[in-house]
């Protein structure tokens, strides 16, 4: 064993100082003074505390504590890794939750601020350093104003949310991830806006003052149109409030009034709002409820996103579309005829999915590898240059460590390692990678991240109102980032091979069924054009050690199995991957990279 510098001797960067952001809630809704077509004058509420209160310069803070860890097999393998600077959509991209993730007033909601002084734990910024998770794109989880804690119900598409902060805290958010390679995509619900929303709350208020016998006109009130209206009580509609014997169309709920995107005028504020943010310098965006576009209607909502997607690349050519179509993948594939550039990849997530299934063993592992190289022909077929979204949990699945009831880490170990040797850009959403626990209700799925099990730690959240006690079964990040074998580790190594080995998220999967069965999965990861090296992944999704020959491998294999060196390595334990010769020692739930 080989003692670590501490992590703080480690920086040879300047340190970067934070300004505090001197703006408090500027943000008043523009008024819009339509004839006939009174609007409600709604305030940005600032709830809570004000997270600007922190004001002047504040000296950055360390994130990880300085500890001596113990070297793992992992960090000597793939700490001596290189990471390959990324350019391309192919990334590792962090899920967060706002409202959950850091609080830096102590009024116990997240905040811009907070997730600013915590983002050296996403991405430092310095290739140098290995403590970090070195993911490369962030998706915030919505942040304009909402009434909701969720906040996927705007009432003001182009400002952010006063509990999250200020314009200016995310400029200076969008700069700090620019500075570390880091992109940032926002979470866009076009499906729906709120009810609070100016153009319902307007079009509402129009519709009520209509005199018996009277038809509504857009000349009069352009926001009638902005909905979809009706006399008649059809499913998925909602009666409105005030006005008898009107009815709106609201698919999730009655506070959430489903936009009318046939609506020129709707369009015209769609892509007035995604200049708004891609002129700010976002990098893209996250669609929500992509199949909710058009009820029923696939055609429909896949013309939507090929308007919405040309019109975006127009005014950003690299801007990054991923698409949330909650439904079967024979159906989102299809969504990829659309243009835009990904499609969460729900076969391989959640409880039932493919990583759960063979983590489990419920399904054989040479399967993980058969069913990606399936997929990636199918999403091809409708897009060639498609991105595959994988992903493995998210806000509205229950936390994965829930799904192996006595699992000690090691399983939900290597299912985040599945989800993260898949190909296209990867997501992990916040706090899996501590294993922390969380399912029932949504809120519940959206527990505070768990930096430290100090009830008083600073940037701890309070969590969304009702959320229930969540109990940890897994240390918080404080005391993982100590620990070698932690779950913390193991995603951030898991990372560090995407990093390092671009033919990973780049490649094409090549089964190796020669080597693979119920217990073993391998495949080769390979450019149709050769352009990075390729490698060969064998996991062991058993919880015992396997010996696996690799003169078995096809007889072409190229290359051979006497060329075939150990690069990376996933461990759960200290038990550690052997090659001796040709035969490859893998303890339980192991993972080798070789090349
Ligand atoms: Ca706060
Ligand atoms: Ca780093
Ligand atoms: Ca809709």
């Amino acid at each position: 064993m080989r003692e670590r510098k501490p992590e703080t001797e480690q920086r040879k960067w300047p340190r970067r100082k934070i300004l505090g952001a001197a703006l408090a809630g500027a943000g008043v809704f523009f008024s819009l003074l339509m004839p006939g077509c009174g609007i409600s004058s709604g305030e940005n509420k600032p709830e809570g505390g004000n997270p600007t209160e922190l004001q002047g310069e504040t000296e950055k803070e360390a994130v990880f504590p300085d500890v001596v860890r113990a070297r793992s097999q992992m960090d000597e393998i793939n700490g001596a890794l290189t990471a390959q600077e990324i350019t391309d959509a192919y990334r590792t991209t962090y899920e967060v939750f706002v409202y959950s993730f850091a609080d830096s007033d102590g009024d116990g909601i997240g905040d811009l601020p907070g997730l600013i002084k915590k983002l050296d734990y996403i991405n430092d910024g310095n290739p140098e350093t290995k403590e970090d998770l070195a993911c490369s794109e962030i998706w915030l989880m919505p942040i304009f104003p909402s009434p909701t804690y969720h906040k996927y119900d705007a009432t003001d598409y182009k400002a952010i949310d006063g509990q999250y902060g200020t314009m200016q805290d995310f400029d200076a958010l969008l700069n700090e991830c620019h500075e570390r390679n880091v992109r940032v995509i926002l979470d866009l619900a076009v499906n729906h806006t709120s009810s609070e929303h100016p153009w319902f709350q307007a079009a509402a208020a129009y519709l009520k003052g209509l005199k018996e016998g009277e038809q509504p006109s857009k000349e009069a009130c352009p926001y009638v149109d902005y909905y979809v209206f009706s006399r008649e009580k059809k499913s998925g509609y909602e009666p409105l409030p005030g006005a008898d014997g009107w009815y709106y169309e609201a698919r999730f709920w009655s506070g959430m009034p489903d936009l009318n995107l046939d609506s020129e005028a709707v369009r015209a504020e769609i892509a007035d709002i995604s200049a708004f943010w891609l002129d700010k310098g976002v990098d893209g965006f996250r669609m929500d409820a992509v199949t909710s576009y058009y009820t029923e209607d696939k055609t429909a909502s896949v013309a939507f996103l090929t308007w919405f997607n040309q019109m975006v690349k127009q005014k950003k050519e690299d801007a990054y579309i991923v698409c949330e179509a909650w439904t079967d993948q024979s159906i989102y594939a299809q969504y990829y005829e659309s243009g835009v550039d990904s499609l969460f990849d729900f076969a391989f997530s959640g409880q039932d999915g493919v990583i759960a299934s063979v983590v489990k063993g419920n399904r054989k592992a040479s399967l993980f590898a058969e069913l990606m190289a399936e997929e990636e022909a199918l999403y091809a077929q409708a897009n060639p240059d498609y991105v595959n979204a994988p992903f493995y949990t998210n806000h509205d699945m229950a936390r994965s460590t829930g799904y192996y009831a006595y699992d000690d880490g090691s399983r939900t170990k290597l299912a985040g390692a599945l989800n993260l040797l898949m190909t296209g850009n990867a997501f992990v959403y916040y706090g899996e990678e501590l294993g922390m626990r969380g399912s029932g209700k949504d809120e519940n799925k959206r527990a505070p991240m768990y930096w430290s099990a100090e009830p008083n730690a600073k940037y701890l959240c309070a969590g969304p109102p009702s959320m229930d006690t969540v109990k940890m079964k897994f240390p918080a990040f404080d005391e993982q980032a100590a620990d070698s074998y932690s779950i913390y580790h193991y995603y951030r190594n898991a990372i560090a091979l995407r990093n390092a080995f671009p033919v990973i998220a780049r490649g094409k999967t090549i089964p190796a069924e020669a080597i693979s069965g119920d217990e073993i999965c391998a495949f080769w990861r390979e450019m149709p054009d050769g352009s990075y090296q390729k490698v060969l992944v064998v996991i062991n999704a058993s919880g015992e050690e396997k010996t696996v020959e690799l003169k078995s491998l096809e007889e072409e294999s190229d290359p051979s199995a006497e060329n075939l060196k150990l690069s990376g390595v996933l461990t759960v334990s200290e038990a550690e991957v052997k090659l001796e010769g040709t035969s490859l020692t893998l303890p339980a739930f192991a993972v080798a990279v070789l090349n």
